[in-house]
């Protein structure tokens, strides 16, 4: 007995996570079902031990799924996803085409299951940065309300894709072989769809996706909507400045935030050790403080420097860093089947 699982785009970087947290999870499955492009069908893949032949997407694939977790692309899911919930799966989205929808829950679980209730069949996942962010968030939101919000992150490589990794250890390479940076190879950093393609090892380039309305980029503005519609406050003032950094995986973020109500340090470091997906690293004395290379692996999100600001009343300054394709998306995808599952929300 259990749900019969299918995960979308199982070959990539996201997918493979998701095989990942599926083999974690006490979800009950009784059948998993990987799916592709024609480029992968017949390869095999690993499940609790078992070889799983990958079948190439259609939409028949999903008559008797319940389950589909979808991470193959925007245009991938606006084609399938509606041909799933049409064959009786729930849907949770990884890409970003359905975030903003009026109908669709865009959920963490740690800060808005209760949105699950609503759902249509579709659920989102939210932008990795976005993610991390909220479950550092919500904790000091409970505590003293949320006035303000800037954001200024350090992004790692593996949300490009896993041909942006290999570009960016490429260019190192050549560096350290003593080639100039104008002759490095660049074909997709920093996003593969623009025009102009800069070098990212041993630099950091301000632009994480296509530029958009106020010369902000659309990675900005996904952190400033999904932050909104996840919060559920259309009055908190937030803005985004996104940098690519040439880190392999782990987004890191430094964040001032502004309270409503007077508050304390400590008290804002009490509410973040006590709350769900957190975990404190926080102890300048020994320098302790989160880093990108040990939150690979991990499901949770780490918050350390937490202090004041110096001149702003209610100001406090904090860093985050999580796996952006754990908590950022394959974890968090996972944790939306199981609160699905306890809320009784698996049938549409
Ligand atoms: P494939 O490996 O067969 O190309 P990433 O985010 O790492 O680039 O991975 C993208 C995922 O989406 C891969 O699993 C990829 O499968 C899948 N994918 C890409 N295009 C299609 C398609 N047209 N139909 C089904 N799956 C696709
Ligand atoms: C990045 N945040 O780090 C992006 C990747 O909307 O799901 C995820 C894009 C998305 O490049």
């Amino acid at each position: 007995d259990g749900y019969s699982v299918a995960v979308v785009g199982a070959t990539g970087a996201v997918g493979t996570k998701l095989i990942e947290m599926l083999e974690q999870t006490n979800l009950p499955i009784k059948k998993i079902k990987l799916l592709a492009s024609k480029r992968s069908a017949g390869r095999k893949l690993l499940f609790k031990g078992a070889g799983i032949f990958v079948e190439e997407l259609v939409s028949e694939a999903f008559d008797d799924v319940d389950i589909a977790l979808f991470s193959a692309g925007g245009s991938i899911s606006e084609k399938y996803a509606p041909e799933a919930v049409k064959r009786g799966a729930v849907v949770i989205d990884n890409t970003s085409q359905f975030r903003m929808d009026k109908d669709t829950p865009l959920v963490v679980p740690e800060v808005n299951k209760e949105a699950l209730k609503n759902h249509q069949g579709i659920i989102a996942n939210p932008n990795c940065s976005t993610i991390q962010m909220m479950v550092a968030l919500e904790p000091i939101k409970q505590l003293a309300g949320i006035d303000r919000v800037i954001v200024s992150t350090y992004q790692a490589v593996s949300g490009a894709g896993a041909r942006a990794i290999e570009e960016v250890k490429q260019q190192a390479r050549e560096i350290l072989d003593g080639e100039l940076p104008e002759n490095l190879t660049t074909e997709i950093l920093p996003v593969a769809s623009d025009k102009k393609h800069y070098p990212l090892a041993f630099n950091a380039l301000a632009q994480i996706d296509v530029f958009s309305d106020e010369d902000y980029t659309k990675e900005e503005w996904k952190m400033v909507n999904e932050t909104k519609k996840i919060m559920e406050d259309n009055q908190i003032k937030i803005t985004a400045t996104c940098v690519r950094v040439p880190v392999i995986s782990g987004h890191s973020e430094s964040i001032y935030v502004e309270t409503k109500e007077k508050s304390t340090v400590a008290d804002i470091r009490a509410v973040l050790e006590k709350a769900p997906g957190v975990v404190v690293e926080d102890d300048p004395s020994q320098q302790i403080y989160p880093q990108a290379i040990n939150s690979v692996g991990e499901k949770d999100t780490f918050v350390g420097r937490i202090r004041r600001d110096l001149d702003v009343d209610n100001g406090y300054h904090l860093w985050v860093v999580s796996d952006n394709l754990l908590k950022g998306a394959a974890w968090n995808s996972v944790q939306i089947a199981e609160s699905l599952h306890e809320m009784d929300l698996v049938r549409v």
